[in-house]
């Protein structure tokens, strides 16, 4: 143990009110902590939930799954935050960047509803506390045909179903978006059928690729991407990773989803990325990777599943062509 030295008059060096052991361990432990060699210790959990209650910019840690690596070039966090999907701010993609600072991610409330055996609600503390937090870096493409390489935080959203404790009965599960018009400008027109509602069959939403998503690019989710929690499901198109979810809800039937009313003919309930099923009005065979590609370079073929080819069992047998 140090022996204490008096300085009159300033205070006391953290080194010398704590053994000496304990100080280095903690300078020791601090140091692995940001290295994400404690990944899931109940002090690094502790200090995500403290990033993750702060909201906007805060750090997130999280360990990276190996499994999701990839050697891709990842898009930058600019355009990924200022080139989105959101239409709950607006049609244009630079509209989220510029409109979602009204959303108010904090306190923020998901309730599980249907065929459970008890319908319950979660904060967000508590739903950070059920998995340890994984890095996970995903392809995202959307149904227009463009794609991001986003570096994404959460962990697989088997651990909030098998909480959930769904029924034999639940074969789908609905995910329900915030739609609040003091928050979110665009739910004032017709463009969708609000709540933006999507959903996945239930082997789906256990396919341990599907993240339940609380951050990307190594911070809190920024709000046009969906703050304070989403799903992100790869080998499928962007619209059926819902952000901003209030509301998961176990059903027996298959939901229709908001762009299914919008437009039946265009948007089915599977929308698995298929370059052989064209959408009706133009061609999904290829895509422009975001910041990367130039508008006139050729564009990237796109494969089957966004390449994610372990999700292919789930569909064994299935004619996607109709089910598409
Ligand atoms: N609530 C809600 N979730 C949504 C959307 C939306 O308009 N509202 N758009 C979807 C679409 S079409 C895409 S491509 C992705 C885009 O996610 P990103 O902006 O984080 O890249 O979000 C999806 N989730
Ligand atoms: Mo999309």
């Amino acid at each position: 143990m140090l022996i204490k030295r008096s300085h009159s008059g300033s205070a006391p060096l953290p080194s010398e009110i704590t053994p000496r052991e304990v100080y280095e361990q903690r300078r020791q432990f601090i140091a692995r902590i940001a290295a994400g060699a404690v990944a899931g210790s109940a002090l690094w959990e502790m200090a995500n939930r403290e990033a993750f209650a702060q909201g906007t910019g805060a750090r997130l840690a999280a360990k990276p799954n190996p499994a999701y690596a990839t050697n891709e070039k990842q898009t930058a966090f600019k355009d990924a935050t200022e080139y989105n999907n959101f239409y709950e701010f607006g049609t244009d993609k630079s509209d989220p960047g510029r409109n979602a600072g009204t959303l108010r991610p904090r306190p923020w409330t998901v309730s599980i509803e249907g065929e459970v055996k008890k319908p319950f609600t979660l904060d967000l503390d508590s739903l950070l506390k059920l998995a340890p937090l994984e890095e996970r870096i995903y392809r995202l493409r959307c149904v227009e045909g463009w794609s991001m390489v986003i570096p994404w935080i959460g962990y697989p959203l088997s651990n909030l179903i098998k909480k959930a404790e769904p029924l034999s009965s639940a074969k789908y599960v609905e995910f329900v978006t915030l739609a609040d018009p003091r928050q979110m400008p665009g739910v004032r027109s017709g463009v969708l059928d609000w709540p933006y509602r999507e959903g996945l069959r239930m082997d789906e939403a256990m396919q341990p690729l599907a993240l339940l998503t609380f951050g990307m690019y190594g911070q809190v989710l920024p709000n046009q991407n969906g703050a304070p929690v989403r799903v992100v499901a790869p080998w499928k198109y962007g619209f059926k990773s819902a952000k901003s979810i209030v509301k998961i809800r176990f059903v027996k039937d298959q939901p229709v989803t908001s762009w299914m009313a919008a437009g039946p003919d265009e948007y089915g309930f599977y929308s698995n990325v298929n370059p052989n099923v064209d959408h009706p009005r133009w061609s999904q065979a290829s895509e422009r990777r975001i910041g990367e590609d130039g508008f006139f370079k050729p564009k990237r073929k796109t494969l089957m599943f966004n390449g994610y080819n372990e999700v292919a069992p789930l569909y064994a047998g299935m004619d996607l062509k109709k089910y598409f």
